[in-house]
């Protein structure tokens, strides 16, 4: 879809409700696919944690649950896109509104769009035992993968923190965020024929099917 590309490089998009798990999903895909991963929420950290302009103005939003406006968002995303041109690459939590989408259509080409469906109770459950590495964006949960000590990463040995927007009203906020944007998001991308849904209540029932799918889309010689 959109700009001309005849390489073996392959573009794919992560979509999902906060906690669906697209950072855990993410990060099995890199590892098998060897993918470059680029979430929007961590390009947002990494800038809060610098401090930055942008940063300080998007956790203005981030902490109540909204979204951080679009034309700083795209801005973000397409600049570190704009540095992975040869790279095959997946994108993780963007976009997130239907002119997000279409300032990255005139901008990118992508070839899959994975949209992950779990059902709302098993977010809420998940979010109060997710901790985070903030440099890395790595993710644990004390239920499902505890890291091995706990509070610390396990390759670097930093702190890991629990983030200001998983307290239960803007976890609220995010899902109502969410179902308030994704709609024509998933019909703009299945009018151009790359929306694949996987539906399911865990990561591990998720991703063998998100696994074998990519198989089967990835060029051999990628
Ligand atoms: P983020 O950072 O993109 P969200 O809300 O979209 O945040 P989030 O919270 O990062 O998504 P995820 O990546 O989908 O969730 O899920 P995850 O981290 O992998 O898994 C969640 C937890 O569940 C983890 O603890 C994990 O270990 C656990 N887990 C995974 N699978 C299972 C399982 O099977 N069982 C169990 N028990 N646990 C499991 O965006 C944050 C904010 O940034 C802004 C917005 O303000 C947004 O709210 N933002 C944007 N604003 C505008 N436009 C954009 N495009 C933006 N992108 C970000
Ligand atoms: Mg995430």
């Amino acid at each position: 879809m959109s700009a001309l590309r005849s390489s073996p490089i392959f573009r794919a998009i992560i979509l999902g409700a906060p906690a669906s798990g697209k950072g855990t999903i993410s990060s099995r895909i890199v590892r098998d696919f060897k993918l470059k991963h680029l979430s929007g929420g961590d390009l947002l950290r990494s800038q809060i944690g610098a401090k930055t302009e942008v940063g300080l103005m998007a956790k203005t939003f981030m902490d109540k649950g909204s979204l951080v406006p679009d034309d700083v968002m795209s801005a973000l995303i397409i600049n570190e896109l704009a540095l992975l041109k040869q790279h095959s690459w997946l994108l993780d939590g963007f976009p997130r509104t239907l002119k997000q989408a279409e300032t990255l259509n005139q901008k990118e080409h992508v070839d899959v769009v994975i949209s992950l469906d779990v059902p709302e109770e098993e977010i809420v459950q998940r979010v109060a035992g997710r901790w985070t590495h903030i440099a890395s964006g790595r993710v644990y949960n004390t239920e499902f993968n505890p890291p091995k000590v706990p509070g610390i990463d396990d390759v670097t040995g930093e702190k890991l923190i629990q983030r200001d927007d998983d307290k239960p009203e803007a976890v609220r906020q995010r899902l109502q965020t969410y179902e308030a944007n994704i709609k024509p998001i998933l019909e703009f991308y299945d009018g151009h024929g790359i929306l694949k849904l996987f539906k399911g209540r865990f990561t591990n029932e998720i991703w063998p099917k998100v696994h074998g799918f990519l198989s089967e889309s990835i060029p051999k010689s990628n």
